[in-house]
């Protein structure tokens, strides 16, 4: 009788991202979340730009962070990416159990994914005269995004974004506000739902094990 041995290969999951990245932090969330096992491999996008190498270009024609390496294949847009996780992982779910419950979670993804983040870029600034200049560009159109967030929030939240289950719009939330804040030093105190919510969800176990510092800190290590 002949005998086979069939050898278990292992895919590595690699999330190629920048720890300050506000689309890395979605990525890193959602894996977290659905407890899926990942390295982190780290691309400088502030001082030394590896996003900006030809051999990144291999791995993200557009040259941004994130990209997942995942299942044998390489998949970039972190809503894309999140939506992947979502369809072949569907447990833990992060989405809404009805279809307007989605819909409202995909108009909070919108809003922030669309309409603040790309305003927010780093990309951005060396087409801006001064630092100064650009900081007021951006601070503008997040402004107005808070706005609009905090009006659609309280008509939806709960414990969460979207009633009282995480989604995708708390993993888009989260980040952004943490850059709005950090990085632009903007006070989210006018807008009393947003505000709430961000300080509760920064308590959250995978906001926490996520968070920018931490996984600055494992990169120095
Ligand atoms: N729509 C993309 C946006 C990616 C993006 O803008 N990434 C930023 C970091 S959050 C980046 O790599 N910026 C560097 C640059 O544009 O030069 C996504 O959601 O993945």
């Amino acid at each position: 009788m002949e005998i086979y041995f069939i050898k278990k290969v292992e895919i590595r999951t690699t999330l190629y991202a920048f720890w300050l990245s506000s689309c890395s932090w979605r990525v890193r969330a959602g894996l977290h979340f659905k407890k899926i096992p990942f390295e982190e491999k780290p691309v400088d996008i502030l001082r030394e730009k590896r996003h900006l190498t030809e051999e990144f270009r291999t791995i993200n024609p557009a040259q941004k962070v994130p990209a997942l390496v995942i299942d044998g294949t390489t998949i970039t847009e972190s809503m894309a990416i999140l939506q992947y996780l979502e369809e072949t992982r569907p447990e833990p779910t992060l989405m809404p159990n009805t279809p307007l419950l989605r819909t409202r979670m995909r108009e909070i993804c919108e809003i922030i994914v669309s309409g603040i983040q790309p305003l927010q870029n780093v990309g951005l600034q060396s087409h801006f005269e001064t630092k100064e200049k650009f900081h007021t560009f951006t601070k503008y159109w997040t402004e107005r995004g808070l706005q609009t967030l905090e009006k659609q929030l309280k008509n939806t939240s709960g414990l969460y974004c979207v009633g009282d289950q995480i989604s995708m719009a708390d993993l888009c939330l989260v980040p952004q506000l943490y850059n709005a804040v950090t990085r632009f030093q903007m006070d989210l105190k006018q807008h009393p739902t947003v505000s709430k919510l961000y300080e509760s969800l920064l308590q959250q176990e995978v906001f926490k094990e996520t968070h920018p510092k931490n996984i600055n800190k494992k990169i120095q290590e």
